[in-house]
């Protein structure tokens, strides 16, 4: 799904804090309905909270914690003056008190400003955004036919209204063959009565059209509700999307002619970005869909030969969707569809992007469509993502990325063999691509990817604990440059990562080769290590290669001093003989 900004940093200590200040909102807000979602949710919190507790205490002082509204109800409860909230954010401050707390509880409840939504006009206008070309192109009438697929769970329902609304309004009639509302099992009693009345309305007044409600028993996630929408469809083309969203004018029209030139190709709109806050909406330039090796998706550029184009209206290829996408409703059949066996959330969208790529389609992002999409502030359903993306990723990875797979792993810090992880049966998937027969994914790297870096000389992983202090290192405040020992607790800041030519990164390594990695250097003049980007450390002319074998001395081979712990700090010094121990070992060294 679509990535919150700290997600689309791409860097593992924002994720971690994404997920905490998910799950303080999450806690301060937790209602009956969302226990019933997450009936194993005990165990899944003793982890979460493990990570709560490491991570507040290294990060007290850093000022990238959770805005304070989450972190101090998360801990106590305490009722908040509503004006502290992110909510009011240029709104609001003229509400009356009373006002202010409605809109206050609503915005907990849902993550977005529902109470002003109740009063905004479900056919507002929204801004011109597109590109200045598209404005003049015209599209041919005989386009494929398109049902719209909402998804949700837990949805407000004025946005849901404004949703089908602006479909209804944007979308010529002659294409628009329905609209299918998954409900993901909500609990919301608005969603059940009252939205019955609007779909009512909306099918007095079009009587040619279909709304079909398809409602999930239990929730069965996100997957899951978008295999049921498409399955609920009858049009040439499905349109799968979020329910927090407006259309844009002429939004389907660009994308029924690309496909119609070529079933093939799965593509996406360009989202703007709706304020959770003012609902404002906010212009983004199209960008093409990535991810990195945990699978979190993120926006990248598109490839040089689009820009050599010069021509911004123009479709450009993606590596993947973040979750929303438009496809030829009998390909995405034939392809097989979504992986049935993704639960809760993340992955799924990268699966099927890698999937239509190596079994004989394409992806593209197209520049002339615009969705207006709000950009939460927190999930109400999903306290713990890290725990699904975490499976999802490892399926997907098994299923189609060959002897690349455990890259995965390596970003998720999880051990490449018996990591006590259950993905599923994914022999219905082996046999799929089997039968596609679909490319290896060598392929996709080499010929769709290639900013992807393939990881191949990195030798070990995971946390680096001196045997003789029992103490790790750790990567010490960010964005600083001296390392630091601290208790081995394993997390984002104290992976590091042992390549074959003697580097040692720290506190993340690098998904892609347009980004460097934080290098453990010594200088030779102090007593302290320093950490840099590795070729801005080249520059200052420290040694960056250490010689090291599992349970031995690391020794720096420029300066020959050696990383060691003394009186509970991390020095370089002469060598005494103190001994390292790193996690994971990919291969022997
Ligand atoms: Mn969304």
């Amino acid at each position: 799904m679509k990535p919150t900004k700290r997600q689309m940093r791409g860097l593992l200590r924002p994720k971690l804090l994404t997920l905490i200040e998910d799950f303080l909102t999450w806690k301060a807000t937790s209602t009956k309905s969302v226990n019933d979602l997450f009936k194993n949710f005990e165990q899944k919190q003793d982890a979460i909270q493990k990570m709560l507790v490491d991570e507040r205490e290294r990060f007290k002082d850093q000022e990238v914690v959770a805005a304070p509204v989450k972190s101090q109800r998360g801990q106590d409860e305490q009722k908040l003056k509503p004006q502290q909230s992110p909510l009011f954010q240029g709104w609001g401050e003229n509400l009356s008190d009373e006002d202010q707390e409605e809109a206050q509880a609503l915005f907990e409840k849902y993550g977005y400003n529902v109470f002003l939504s109740d009063r905004l006009p479900l056919n507002r206008e929204l801004p011109e955004t597109r590109e200045s070309k598209c404005l003049q192109k015209k599209y041919p009438k005989d386009l494929p036919s398109i049902a719209v697929v909402l998804i949700y769970l837990d949805e407000a329902l004025s946005i849901i209204k404004r949703a089908i609304r602006s479909i209804i309004d944007r979308t010529p009639e002659h294409l628009l063959r329905e609209i299918i509302l998954v409900d993901d099992h909500s609990s919301n009693d608005d969603l059940k009565g009252d939205l019955d009345v609007y779909v009512k309305s909306i099918e007095a007044q079009n009587p040619l059209f279909r709304m079909v409600r398809v409602r999930h028993v239990e929730s069965l996630g996100l997957t899951q509700a978008r295999i049921s929408g498409w399955r609920a469809a009858t049009a040439d083309v499905v349109a799968i999307l979020d329910a927090h969203i407006e259309v844009h004018k002429e939004w389907a029209e660009p994308l029924l002619t690309r496909i119609k030139a070529d079933r093939t190709v799965v593509v996406s709109p360009v989202f703007d970005r709706v304020n959770y806050y003012d609902l404002d909406v906010v212009h983004y330039v199209p960008a093409a869909h990535a991810f990195d090796w945990a699978l979190w998706c993120m926006y990248e550029s598109f490839r040089p030969e689009w820009y050599h184009l010069n021509d911004t209206s123009l479709p450009g290829k993606s590596p993947s969707v973040m979750g929303i996408m438009v496809v030829d409703r009998k390909f995405l059949g034939e392809i097989g569809a979504l992986d049935g066996g993704m639960k809760v959330y993340g992955g799924e969208n990268v699966e099927l992007g890698v999937r239509v790529w190596l079994c004989g389609g394409s992806i593209e992002v197209v520049p002339c469509s615009k969705i207006a999409h709000i950009e939460r502030n927190h999930k109400p359903y999903a306290p713990d993502l890290s725990m699904s993306m975490k499976r999802n990723a490892l399926r997907a990875a098994e299923i189609w990325m060959d002897e690349y797979k455990h890259n995965v792993n390596i970003a998720w810090n999880i051990p490449i063999k018996d990591h006590g992880i259950d993905i599923g049966d994914v022999s219905e998937r082996k046999e799929l691509r089997e039968k596609l027969k679909c490319k290896p994914f060598k392929w996709y790297l080499e010929n769709i990817y290639p900013q992807l870096d393939t990881w191949d000389n990195i030798l070990a992983y995971g946390g680096m604990k001196n045997l003789d202090a029992n103490i790790c290192i750790d990567q010490g405040l960010f964005p600083g440059h001296t390392p630091i020992a601290f208790d081995c607790f394993n997390y984002g800041p104290q992976h590091t990562y042992y390549h074959s030519n003697g580097e040692l990164y720290i506190g993340g390594l690098k998904s892609h080769k347009y980004n460097d990695n934080r290098c453990l250097a010594d200088s030779g003049e102090d007593t302290f290590p320093d950490l840099y980007d590795c070729n801005e450390a080249v520059q200052k002319g420290m040694g960056i290669h250490w010689d090291f074998t599992q349970g031995k001395e690391l020794k720096n081979r420029q300066t020959k001093r050696c990383l060691e712990i003394q009186k509970q700090k991390l020095v370089v010094q002469k060598c005494t003989g103190q001994k390292w121990e790193i996690q994971n070992i990919i291969k022997p060294f």
